[in-house]
Parts: C-alpha cells; structure tokens; sequence
C-alpha cells in the first residue's frame, strides 16, 4: 500500500491521499438493542425502523461514492456495535485496535479484531488506558488524538508509540468538554482542509490547515466523511450544504435522525479502508 502523497490538496478537482481515498467500507447492521445505545441526553425515542432504513441510505451513500461495502451482522450484546469506527483505527498497512473508554462498548472490539485482522499485514492492540477512534482525526500529514471522557492520556500515548514505529507522526488534542468524541466536531474533508466547530478550532489546533467552520446553529453537521470524490453529510443542515457546494464539493445528503439521537454520526457508521 502507498502512503499519501503530501503535496497535493485533495481539494475538489485534484488527486488526493489515503485520508481521503478509499476502495473499501465496514459497516455493522443496527440491533434492535440501539434503542439502548448510549446518549449524553434524552432526545427522545429511537425508531428502530427508520434506523435501519437510514442504514441502507447510508451504505448505497458509501457505494455510490465508490465503496466496496461489507455489512457485518447486528450484535445485540452491544446496543452501540454498529458504531464501528470507534473499534479500529485503519491506515493503508496497519490497524490498531481500540480500548473503549465506554465499558459496555469494550466487548465490539475482539468480533471486528476478527473480521479485520486477516486483512492487514500489521495489527497492533491498545492494552493500556482507554481510547475509541472517534477521537481520532486522520490526515494525509498526521493523525490528531483529542483526549475525552472515553479517550485518556495512556491510551493516547500506547497508540503514540505504536503509529510512531510505523512512521506515523501524531499529536495529541484536546476534545471539547462537553463533546462525546474529537471527530463529533470536525471532519477531514480535503488533504489539507478540516471542517470544524468554531469552539474546536478556536483553539488553534489546525494551523496549518485551511479551516472551513460549520455555520452557526448547525454545528451537529460538523461530523462528515470525505469519501473519494463525495463528501457524505446528515441531512437537514442546508447552511454548511449551501457552503460545501459553492465550493465545489460533490454532496450526498443522508438522514441520520435516529443515530443522532443516541449521539452517533456519519463517521462513526463506518471504517474506510484501502484493500
Ligand atoms: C456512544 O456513546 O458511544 C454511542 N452512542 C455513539 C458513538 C458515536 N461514535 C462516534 O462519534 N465515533
């Protein structure tokens, strides 16, 4: 596998890099236990149906944008399996598997260490401390780590020195308080351009990048994913829509109502990866 090429923007147009470019998708099927998924607040009932329909928006979203998509089966032990992402962290010649901060998500680990380790020369595990993907922001340069309620410093650190043995540099960041995961406030959606919150970007922790921010009132729609030439966004946020197009990204919009009321988001549906 190639690592990125660093000079190019991956901007609309333009080649882009493994950050931005994939063959391959994971998603999970929803259970029927996800109306237990975890929330930081009650925003109301989950309807499952509509769930599983959002599901199959979301895949065809991933093929139209060129994904090979593997569904895995619902696991009902785990109301919140379907949120793969948060499980592995995948780059072109290496995945490392994470150790969940939330203790009812650790057992999503060991069935997707299975379905990904035959696919991956290199495979790497966190033992130490807590950390979920979601707070793993990966460019072409780096790959940035906010700490959180589910991601703590020995986490961050066992995968610091994991991904520097393999010559990844990273950085580690702060999550917003208050924020579930560091990637539920921005997204990588050019090799050189991160979507974000302003309260995350405030901080100053992507210089060096160009920054778009969200549009006030809709920073709910600052989790997205980049996927070869689309860009896959929540429904209902026509603000950062109307500024994404008139900058020359392709969109395609899914609902995601029902994951977003047990917190979930465009990029935790799936793992993006290069096969
Ligand atoms: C949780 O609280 O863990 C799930 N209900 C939502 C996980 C969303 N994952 C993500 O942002 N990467």
């Amino acid at each position: 596998m190639k690592r990125a090429k660093l000079n190019n923007s991956g901007l609309p147009g333009t080649a882009a890099s493994y950050a931005t470019h994939f063959s391959a998708a994971i998603t999970r099927m929803p259970a029927h236990t996800a109306v237990d998924g975890l929330r930081a607040v009650n925003t109301g009932a989950v309807d499952i149906e509509l769930m599983a329909e959002q599901h199959i928006e979301y895949q065809q979203a991933l093929r139209q944008a060129g994904a090979i998509v593997t569904e895995l089966p619902a696991l009902p032990a785990y109301p919140d399996a379907q949120f793969v992402e948060d499980t592995a962290l995948c780059l072109p010649n290496l995945v490392v598997m994470m150790r969940p901060g939330a203790e009812t998500r650790r057992g999503e680990v060991a069935p997707m260490r299975e379905v990904l380790s035959p696919l991956f020369e290199n495979i790497a595990d966190i033992t130490d401390g807590c950390i979920e993907a979601g707070d793993i922001l990966t460019t072409p340069f780096e790959v940035l780590v906010g700490l959180s309620a589910r991601t703590n410093q020995t986490g961050a650190d066992q995968l610091r020195q994991i991904l520097n043995g393999h010559g990844y540099p990273m950085r580690i960041l702060k999550t917003p308080s208050d924020v579930l995961h560091f990637k539920t406030d921005c997204s990588l959606i050019a090799d050189q351009c991160i979507l974000s919150t302003q309260r995350l970007a405030s901080n100053g922790c992507f210089e060096g990048y160009q920054t778009l921010l969200v549009p006030t009132g809709e920073e709910a729609a600052a989790n997205m994913i980049r996927y070869n030439d689309h860009i896959i966004m929540p429904a209902g946020f026509p603000k950062t829509e109307t500024m994404l197009r008139a900058k020359g990204f392709t969109i395609i919009c899914v609902g995601n109502s029902e994951c977003a009321k047990i917190d979930g988001g465009m990029s935790c549906l799936s793992l993006r990866l290069w096969l």
